[in-house]
Formats: structure tokens, C-alpha cells, sequence
């Protein structure tokens, strides 16, 4: 095992730095620049006490207009603007899962969409009812896309993929009223509540905001993370490298960003093969490297083995370096600033999807009809661009981590599975896990999820919460741009066991993992939702007294608010280090902070400070307090 390695944030601070200089010399703007420019923020848009969703305002609440022109006060208007922030999520999560249902149906065995995980689409058939005898795999595959694609829609009932939970979590929910209906329906509902006019109760906004969740992360984002590994594969645990020194100077780089694994398969795919490689040497690259940013770069890590060159706000950091020869971007997450920043360079800018259309970038219409050409088309493009670098303006910064990525629950199950010293045969359950966490040796685990915020110092409360919480034995599985950020520092190198407590430490050794399980995108968040409910059932426990917490320290997407509301709601108590815009509404705030844990078990815990210190006490207290009530 080779010497643990860790990259500082210091040193990463030190990078953009440089970059930054590069961004002076061209004229480029950054959003170091734009932060600036923007501060002070709207003190009644932190507040979330702005009205803007009739003409008669906007209005806003200060005590002396404390309500809105039609009478709304701050509680209903803070709730209703927490609802549209949450069906803004949820929408987009489940689009993708959508999309991804649609590619399944255009699989076939020539490809380029195939059934790659067989097994998992049986099992689903299985779950759902769906007689899979005698079926060919495809029409199967072709059947449980429709099926799913009608999920969205569907006139009765509730998610399918909820009958995975636990029976007291699924009784919960349809007592509580957070069980979610049609995916299109509790967005529609979210709209509809929210028109003027109708609710302005905080505990019904409320509820709502959580259905949409549910909607989100025991729907849409399920299917994309069930039906992205049947057509692309189960993640398994791959080693791979993370930060910008996996760009290289000599090489044609190749950026991918986004949030949909398809089109970055087919390039990833490309980009290996001979006639590629014979192209980039032609003009004097020594060869093609792909990597990645946000979640499409966590797709292509957790299934190949493709370096994450950085997360959200490091999109313009590889521009910056002046050797990026395209970045290409699918859907969500996309700074509007990578056009006008890729003109100062050479980088080509390429938008592939009709619902992420940007000024000055190169629209190319992705599609299943013309998957190949479109993938063939970009990297013919990227290489021959190679020439076109302004060499003067070329610097990567050495930075680079070594990572073992790909721990689905699949591969989670697999690998603990060498743990346990029992003579009972475990294998294949959650209940090695479990024996790690009741002896003690393991004290809890931590969700670790969301994105990055310059609010807060970017990535700082991600790497350093997660250091002192191995550190405390607590073991970390991460996802999206918090996933990204631990493995730029070092964090998922297996070496890093050396900075764990003794008992972490030694499953580590034993188990062969690093402390930090990169679970994949952000819609792989349900991967978390499904592992809790299967430590549960293993267990014998309900999911809220796990000791087991979420935290998204530096979010800022109305996506990572769904998210947020489908893991309280599964049970799992979630600390949030930026304020949602709530702080405007006591009501709301004591709902999502204490009211709902009447209904699901699980509340929020909101550090608007950011402070590391009070978020890290906050979570130990936390698995303390649930493993002490189970008398663990
Ligand atoms: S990419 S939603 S910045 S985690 Fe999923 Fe990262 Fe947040 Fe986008």
C-alpha cells in the first residue's frame, strides 16, 4: 500500500490562483469576479420573504408590511417559494430519469444502447411483478422502460420503487400523506398549490415539499439510477484519479459535464479506440483524455474508471488551463459563463440537449437515432483543435489524487462481505455492516452529498467534515460534487485509512475500501435511500434509529433541496450548512427543523454559519443519541 497523500484545500486555493492570473492576462470573467459583483445579496431573497408569483407585487415582508398585497404573510410565502424551489428539483432529477427510460427503449443487442446488466433488469421485473419467463432480454428491457416512462404519469397509487422501503417507512408515509404519487402529478400539485390564491398554511407547504421529494428520490432519480446501470452497468470499484493533474499537456483533453451518462459512454468509448488514437497523433498529441465534472463525471468514474478532473465550481478551472480542446456538456449544472469564458481560449464548447441550450456554445442534438455520430463528430472535432492551443496561456496545475471509486449497494454488499467473522453465512446482506456498527468498531455512517457554494469556502466544509468524522470512526458515503471534492483531497485513496480511527482503520484494511464510498451522482442518492432501508430490514430497526445521518454542507441547487427532503423523509436526520431561504418564516423554519419528525421520524438541522466544528459535534452527538436509544 502506497503512502498516504493528501491535497490540501490550501494547495487547491493556491491553483485557482494561478488560474485566475491566466483569467486576468485574456480578460476573462470568473465567478470570483461575479461573486463581487453580486454581494451584498437581496437581504428579502435570503429570507425567502420575496413574493413574485402574481403581478399585483412583487411584494415583500418587513415588519412594517408584514403581509403581501393579497394578505399572505412571511410563513406562506416562504413556504410556497420552498415548495416551487423543491418541484424545480425534483423535476429535473426526474427528467433525467426520463430520458434514460427512453434510451432503454431504443436498446437493442448492436447497440450503441444495450442491456449491460442483465441480472439487475430481472430483478426489477421481479420487484414489479412483471413476468419475465420465456422473454427475450430486450423486449424485457423495452417492457420495463414503458413501464417506468408511465410511472411519471400514472393515474392511481403510488411510486413503485417505494415498496422497497420498509413496511413502517412505507406506513408512515401513506398515514403522513408524504408517499408519493405520479412523478408529473406532485410537480403539478406543487404549481398548483402554490398559484395565488391557494395554500399559504406553512405545515401543508410543507408536507407537499416533502411528497415532491419523495417523488424525486423514490422515483425519478431511482429509475435513472436503476435503468442507467442496466443499460451501462452496476458500478464496482474501479481505481481512477481526481483533480486537474489528470489533464495533461501533451494530450487532447476532453472535458464531460453534466448529469446524463449516455452520450459520455459513447465518447469514452471512442476516445480508446484505434482510429481516434492514430488521429491525435497525426497532430502531435501522444493521446486522448476524457475526464469529468458534477455528475456526469461521477457516471463515467463509478463505471470506467474516468479521472474527475473537478466538481461545480472548478467548470471554469479547466478552461482556465488553457489545454482543454472542448468541454461538453449534457444537462444541469452548467455555468451560462462557459461561453463567453471558451471564447478566450481555444476550447470548443459543445451543448448536446434541447433542455441545456446556451449562447455561444455549439448546439449538437443528441439523440438515440444519432448517438454515435454525435460522439464521433465531437471527438474528430476536439482532436483536430489540438493545433489550435495558445500555447503561451497552456498551464495544468500538478495536482492529483489516487481514488477507488464505484460502490454501489451491490459492490458495498459484495465487498463487506470479507469482514464478517461470523459462521452464520451473511453474504450478501447489509449484516456485516451491521456487525461492524453494533460492536462499535464502525460508530455510524454519514451521507455525504450536494454541491459546492461560494458562500461557503468552496469544498472546505465537504474535505474537512469528513477528515474529523473518519477520524471519529464514522464511515463516509458520498455522492455528486461532495463525492468529487474527497476525492480531489486524497480522501478515496484506500490510504487514507491512515487518518481514521483505529476501528474504521481496520475494516478498511480488512474490507479493502477507502473510508470515503464514492456512491456516484446525484441522483445515485437514491442508492443511499435503498442501502439505509436494507441495513434496516437487516437490522430488524426502523430506518430513524440507524445510526446514520445526511449532510449536504455546501448545496446550492433546488435539486439538493428535493434531495434533502426525500432523506429527511426516509428518516435520516440531514444537516444542512446554507439556509434554503426559510429563515424568513419561523413556522417553516419549526416544521422542517422538529414538526415533521411527527411524520417521518427525521428533521433538518440548519447551520446557517457553516461552522465545521458545530457541524461535526452536531453529527457525532447525533449517532451518538441513535446508538445509545438501541442500546448500542
Ligand atoms: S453536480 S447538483 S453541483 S452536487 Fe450533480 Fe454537483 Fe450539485 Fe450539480
Amino acid at each position: 500500500m502506497s503512502e498516504f497523500k493528501q491535497v490540501t484545500i490550501e494547495e487547491m486555493e493556491a491553483a485557482t490562483e494561478r488560474l485566475l492570473e491566466t483569467a486576468a492576462r485574456v480578460g476573462a470573467d470568473t465567478y470570483q469576479v461575479r461573486v463581487k459583483n453580486q454581494s451584498p445579496h437581496c437581504k428579502f431573497g435570503e429570507q425567502g420573504v420575496c413574493c413574485r408569483i402574481c403581478t399585483m407585487g412583487p411584494c415583500r415582508i418587513t415588519p412594517k408590511a408584514p403581509r403581501g398585497i393579497c394578505g399572505c404573510d412571511a410563513h406562506g410565502i416562504v413556504g410556497r417559494n420552498f415548495v416551487r424551489f423543491t418541484a424545480g428539483g425534483g423535476a429535473t432529477h426526474s427528467d433525467h430519469g426520463r430520458e434514460i427510460c427512453f434510451e432503454l427503449m431504443a436498446a437493442k443487442p448492436e447497440g450503441p444502447f444495450k442491456v449491460s446488466d442483465p441480472e439487475k433488469l430481472l430483478r426489477i421485473a421481479k420487484e414489479w411483478d412483471v413476468e419475465t419467463e420465456g422473454k427475450d432480454i430486450y423486449d424485457l428491457a423495452h417492457e420495463m422502460a414503458e413501464l417506468a416512462a408511465m410511472e411519471y404519469g400514472k393515474v392511481r397509487g403510488f411510486q413503485n420503487w417505494i415498496k422497497r422501503a420498509p413496511e413502517h417507512t412505507q406506513k408512515l408515509w401513506i398515514d403522513n400523506e408524504v408517499a408519493p404519487r405520479a412523478v408529473d402529478r406532485e410537480v403539478s400539485t406543487c404549481m398548483h398549490m402554490t398559484h395565488m390564491g391557494n395554500s399559504s398554511k406553512a405545515e401543508a407547504l410543507v408536507r407537499q415539499s416533502l411528497r415532491m421529494g419523495m417523488a424525486d428520490g423514490w422515483g425519478g432519480s431511482m429509475t435513472g439510477t436503476e435503468f442507467s446501470d442496466i443499460m451501462f452497468g452496476t458500478p464496482m470499484p474501479v481505481d481512477t484519479e481526481a483533480n486537474l493533474g489528470v489533464m495533461k499537456e501533451d494530450c487532447v483533453n476532453i472535458v464531460m459535464h453534466g448529469h446524463d451518462p449516455s452520450l459520455s459512454e459513447f465518447i469514452v468509448n471512442l476516445s480508446d479506440s484505434p482510429e481516434m488514437l492514430a488521429r491525435a497523433k497525426a497532430v502531435g498529441a501522444k493521446g486522448i483524455v476524457v475526464s469529468g465534472i458534477c455528475c456526469t463525471g461521477n457516471e463515467i468514474t463509478m463505471r470506467r474508471g474516468i479521472p474527475m478532473v473537478g466538481n461545480f465550481l472548478a467548470q471554469e478551472n479547466v478552461i482556465l488551463t488553457g489545454a482543454c480542446e472542448a468541454i461538453v456538456v449534457d444537462v444541469q449544472c452548467i455555468f451560462p459563463a462557459l461561453g463567453p469564458l471558451t471564447k478566450c481560449f481555444h476550447t470548443k464548447f459543445y451543448t448536446t440537449s434541447k433542455i441545456c441550450q446556451q449562447p455561444m456554445s455549439e448546439f449538437i442534438h443528441f439523440t438515440t437515432d444519432n448517438a454515435m455520430d454525435v460522439a464521433t463528430q465531437i471527438v474528430e472535432e476536439a482532436i483536430d483543435n489540438f493545433k489550435n492551443r495558445k500555447k503561451d496561456l497552456v498551464h495544468i496545475p500538478q495536482l492529483k489524487a489516487k481514488a477507488t471509486v464505484g460502490y454501489s449497494v451491490e459492490a458495498i454488499v459484495k465487498q463487506l462481505d470479507t469482514v464478517t467473522n461470523s459462521q452464520v453465512d451473511k453474504t450478501g446482506t447489509t449484516l456485516p455492516l451491521i456487525e461492524c456498527i453494533t460492536s462499535g468498531v464502525i460508530r455510524g455512517a454519514v451521507a455525504m452529498v450536494g454541491c459546492n457554494n461560494p458562500k461557503v469556502r468552496p469544498d472546505y466544509l465537504h474535505i474537512e467534515l469528513m477528515k474529523k468524522l473518519i477520524a471519529n470512526d464514522i464511515v463516509i458515503i458520498a455522492s455528486g460534487c461532495s463525492a468529487q471534492a474527497a476525492a480531489r483531497a486524497g480522501l478515496m485513496d484506500k490510504a487514507a485509512k491512515e487518518i481514521c480511527g483505529a476501528g474504521l482503520k481496520r475494516v478498511c484494511e480488512l474490507a479493502d475500501i477507502p473510508p470515503v464510498l464514492h456512491m456516484g451522482s446525484c441522483v445515485d442518492i437514491s442508492r443511499m435511500v435503498v442501502l439505509a432501508s436494507e441495513l434496516a430490514k437487516d437490522s430488524g430497526l426502523n430506518i430513524s434509529q440507524l445510526p446514520v445521518v445526511g449532510c449536504a454542507p455546501e448545496y446550492m441547487s433546488e435539486k439538493a433541496i428535493s434531495i434533502g427532503n426525500y432523506v429527511v423523509a426516509t428518516g435520516i436526520e440531514t444537516f444542512l450548512g446554507v439556509d434554503p431561504y426559510v429563515s424568513g418564516s419561523s413556522e417553516v423554519t419549526e416544521w422542517l427543523t422538529s414538526g415533521i419528525r411527527d411524520w417521518v421520524e427525521a428533521a433538518y438541522h440548519i447551520y446557517e454559519d457553516h461552522d465545521l466544528d458545530r457541524m461535526t459535534q452536531g453529527m457525532i452527538d447525533c449517532i451518538e443519541e441513535k446508538r445509545a436509544a438501541i442500546g448500542i
